[in-house]
């Protein structure tokens, strides 16, 4: 995609930068919003905070926190302290109440913190106010991973989903910012500001129209590719999953690509997609995607749908899961809810518990979900196992059926063999006799020819 920020994109975003005051930290946020790469001349020091609500229990908090200070860590700034507060509902000017905000405050005073993260989206309003309070840099979860999306997109389409993403999460606090230095510059300056304000809206607004009507040809795009592709003999399978649960790396062990493969959250933005062949000789098409998180920012939901359509075009979703973390079921759900968000929920699952080397764990999680595989992408643990039961659900999906082909209709047999599985052929008198495995798609476009169907 040729549309990379102009030096005038980037005139602005100094500008803008340049008005959000003076306050210390700001977590590359800003720097990062266009060119997803982040000058981190220093490792931010940062408080995180959470607030655990009435249906919550502490030590959901805590996973959620130990899981930000990661996000943190992957994205480039270490956690020094954390603070919980337990509240019914979050306040809606400052998110926590005002005493914790003074406890906010000590605690950055005393380990010298550069920023404070939120375990949860503040709203512009709540993060204006926080930030006023506790003069440094207010962020949430939301933008951590958004910066961190940023850092490690490399394609074209990956780069303007991150950066529309972005977009879209601060053009509602460009206002926020914007209003915060007029409070600081008192009253008088607001009449050109807003006027400004205006204008720096508009730009931002044009940016992500265009950003939104490339991405849509790129959909566009992709879903001819899936027609055509339906139309060969390739089943498409996609590897889904919680971020760090090796996807990649069990796309590598499977078909030897040559992925990234990081201890490291959101190692892999852009998908990719290889040819496998399983052990009855049929080839599909493996794709590893994007992870998940608890707490996906709905920004990034929505702006990598054209990605995420890879996954609900597929025919079968291997839902890779680390069978070594503490709590693999919330990974679990945490996943089946993003897939739900992205229409992908109907497609059928085969559950895959990795790191079986790590832990004993996987192999009793896989015996407590039936129909699951345990494997180590590591070691190969288990891998055979996963090839056989890929191969078995995608027959699963399919019925066998008996046709006769007269002989002046080589195109059909052509056919049958593109389209479907064939287990034998007997020639007689007047043509073909064919015994095939097919989808019901392709079992309707050979009806004609159609002498009987079998039930496994
Ligand atoms: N011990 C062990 N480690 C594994 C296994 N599979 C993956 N890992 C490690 O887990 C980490 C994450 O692996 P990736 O393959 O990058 O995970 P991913 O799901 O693609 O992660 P994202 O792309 O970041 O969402 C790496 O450090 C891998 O070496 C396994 O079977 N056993
Ligand atoms: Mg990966």
């Amino acid at each position: 995609m040729s549309d990379q920020p102009g030096p005038e994109d980037r005139e602005f975003l100094e500008q803008v930068e340049a008005e959000l005051g003076e306050h210390r930290g700001a977590f590359g946020e800003y720097g990062g919003v266009v060119d997803g790469l982040i000058d981190r001349s220093f490792r931010e020091r940062i408080v995180l905070v959470g607030v655990t609500t009435a249906n919550q229990s502490d030590a959901e908090t805590d996973a959620s926190l130990d899981e930000l200070e990661q996000l943190i860590d992957t994205a480039g700034a270490d956690a020094l302290d954390r603070i919980v507060q337990r509240r019914d509902r979050p306040d809606p000017a400052t998110f926590v109440g005002r005493g914790k905000v003074q406890e906010i405050l000590d605690s950055s005073l005393s380990i010298d913190a550069d920023t404070v993260v939120f375990d949860d989206e503040l709203s512009p309003g709540q993060q204006v106010n926080l930030e006023r309070m506790l003069k440094r840099s207010a962020l949430d979860r939301t933008a951590v991973i958004l910066d961190i999306f940023a850092q490690h997109a490399t394609s074209a389409e990956g780069k303007a989903q991150v950066e529309l993403a972005q977009l879209r999460y601060r053009l509602p606090r460009l206002r926020g910012k914007r209003d915060f230095s007029q409070q600081a510059g008192g009253i008088g300056t607001r009449g050109p500001g807003e006027t400004q304000l205006e204008v720096d809206r508009r730009r931002l607004v044009r940016r992500m129209h265009k950003l939104e009507r490339n991405l849509a040809d790129i959909s566009a795009r992709r879903t001819n590719q899936r027609k055509a592709r339906h139309r060969s003999p390739f089943r498409t399978v996609s590897i889904v999953g919680y971020t760090n649960a090796g996807k990649s790396s069990l796309l590598r062990r499977l078909t030897g690509a040559d992925v990234v493969v990081e201890d490291r959250l959101f190692a892999t933005v852009d998908p990719t997609t290889r040819k496998l062949q399983l052990p009855g000789g049929e080839q599909i098409l493996l794709t590893d995607t994007v992870g998940f998180v608890r707490k996906l920012p709905h920004q990034l939901v929505e702006a990598f749908k054209s990605t995420l359509e890879v996954s609900a075009g597929s025919d079968l979703l291997l839902h890779v899961v680390d069978g070594s973390t503490v709590d693999p079921d919330a990974h679990i759900d945490a996943v089946r809810e993003v897939l739900a968000d992205i229409e992908s929920d109907e497609i059928p699952q085969l559950l895959v518990f990795n790191k079986a080397d790590l832990s004993p764990e996987a192999t009793q999680l896989a015996e407590h979900h039936p129909g699951s595989v345990a494997v180590s992408a590591s070691s190969g643990k288990g891998i055979e196992d996963l090839l056989t039961a890929i191969g078995d659900r995608l027959r699963a999906m399919t019925d066998l059926y008996e046709l006769f082909v007269p002989w002046a209709r080589g195109d059909i047999v052509a056919a049958a063999h593109r389209e479907g599985e064939v287990v034998s052929e007997d020639s007689e008198n007047d043509g073909m006799r064919i015994m095939a495995r097919f989808e019901p798609a392709s079992a309707s476009r050979l009806a004609e020819f159609v002498v009987a169907k079998f039930d496994d």
